[in-house]
């Protein structure tokens, strides 16, 4: 943060914010299957016109604009872009293009996502993430698209939290496709991460002064009782699968023995050169953080999640912990010597906010955001290469299988009329931006 370089943005995703699931040709994704199922998505909640940022696209800009920031995260909806042929679908592209261009008008650095989750259904319906072909229609996708958009966007990401898509989409079923697969985790995961590696030559040929990355969530395991070797040692595998499991992937080649030991009889089919390809070379890696988990020992199972009583807790039930982010932050630079470049490209939390005259006086988020850019200052000040910040969200939106009820947004979205109310979050981000653009006095 006192690198005068350090950015500053605010992140979103198609599916989260889009609506206009039908428009100019988009195809189903595995997203709309998922919450048009009932008792999927609480509430009922569906994509279908989220926060209508397909239409509203401009003012959405405006808005970021008007907040200050140096960049802007999103994610390009894969069936709005791609056809059942395989080929471009001009309309949808052309949106990206507006979308890319007006953020560039106005000095916005661009950073896009190439998968946030919203898999085509006709590619689900073909085994999805569980069939190796999977890997090369996504790379052949960030061909397509990085050659239709070439030079407006900043930076490429090819994945959102391939480890969410994976686990809760194949085994634990609380995700789009919905699968429940003790074994489909390990091998789904294997493709995305396949698919991440063999995108990245089309990336680097197509649009060769964009930087090339991905984004994974990580999280914090602490032990119940930290007098207890079993509890510590529970802690230790709650991260080895969640955060392991896919750094020592991309970083060094190799998936941990941990994950297979805890999880036995699930290795996935890992053809030769595989790991070469999923561990090349990387300009950045985001990093998602949001919250700290408490293990218990389970001789049956390596570890319970407990929810110990007295703790603040986000409308999500996440234990607020920002000392985690930087411990975690400072263990990967010691654990992985390659660790490239970190943007934190999520951090925020949900509330249930509400408009009462005008104002959204959302004072645990934003005590929330001070106390964990502080944690990322710290893990800076410890040595840690971070280059940037996003906060998730710009906006309230479509919280996956929690629909709209969990409000992540720096700016309030009414669902009725759509209006955009910018909480006392957002005005305390766009002052702490306004103050950093004066400079030092
Ligand atoms: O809303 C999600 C986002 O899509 C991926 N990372 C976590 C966020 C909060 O759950």
């Amino acid at each position: 943060m006192s690198r005068p370089d350090f950015l500053w943005g605010v992140a979103t995703a198609a599916f989260q914010i889009e609506g206009a699931t039908q428009a100019d040709g988009r195809l189903p994704s595995i997203w709309d299957t998922y919450a048009a199922t009932p008792g999927n998505v609480l509430n009922g909640d569906t994509g279908d016109r989220a926060c209508e940022h397909y239409h509203r696209w401009a003012d959405d800009v405006d808005l970021i604009g008007s907040l200050g920031v140096d960049a802007y995260r999103l994610s390009i909806a894969w069936p709005r872009v791609i056809g059942l042929d395989g080929e471009l679908n001009s309309r949808g592209v052309d949106f990206y293009k507006r979308v890319l261009d007006r953020l560039a008008d106005k000095g916005i650095q661009r950073y896009a996502t190439l998968y946030h989750w919203d898999l085509p259904q006709h590619l689900e319906d073909r085994g999805g993430w569980l069939n190796r072909d999977t890997a090369y229609r996504f790379a052949d996708y960030a061909d397509k698209i990085s050659r239709a958009l070439e030079g407006r966007v900043t930076a490429w990401a090819t994945l959102n939290e391939p480890w969410c898509s994976a686990y809760l989409g194949y085994t634990h079923g609380r995700h789009a496709p919905g699968r429940r697969g003790p074994r489909y985790a390990a091998q789904a995961l294997h493709h995305l991460l396949l698919g991440h590696g063999l995108a990245q030559p089309a990336l680097q040929a197509n649009d060769a002064k964009a930087q090339r990355g991905i984004v994974v969530n990580i999280g914090r395991g602490a032990p119940e009782d930290p007098n207890s070797a079993a509890d510590r040692e529970a802690a230790r595998l709650f991260e080895v699968q969640l955060n392991d499991w896919v750094l020592d992937a991309l970083l060094k080649g190799e998936y941990p023995e941990d994950v297979f030991r805890l999880r036995p009889g699930t290795e996935p089919l890992v053809l030769e050169g595989d790991m070469d390809v999923i561990s090349r070379p990387l300009d950045f890696l985001g990093i998602n953080y949001y919250y700290r988990s408490t293990l218990r020992s389970d001789d049956g199972h390596g570890y319970v999640e407990v929810q110990p009583p007295g703790r603040e807790r986000t409308q999500m039930g996440w234990e607020v912990c920002p000392e985690a982010f930087t411990e975690l932050l400072v263990g990967f630079r010691e654990r992985y010597a390659n660790l490239p470049p970190i943007l934190i490209t999520e951090n925020g939390m949900a509330s249930a906010d509400l408009v009462v005259d005008g104002q959204v006086a959302d004072t645990q988020r934003c005590a929330y955001l001070q106390r964990h850019f502080a944690a990322v200052h710290a893990a800076i000040e410890a040595g840690v290469d971070v280059r940037g910040y996003f906060v998730w969200s710009l906006l309230d939106n479509f919280e996956w299988a929690y629909g709209y009820e969990r409000r992540f947004g720096l700016v309030h979205v009414d669902y009725d009329t759509q209006v955009r109310t910018l909480k006392h979050s957002a005005k305390g981000f766009q002052a702490f931006l306004a103050e950093r653009a004066r400079g030092p006095r």
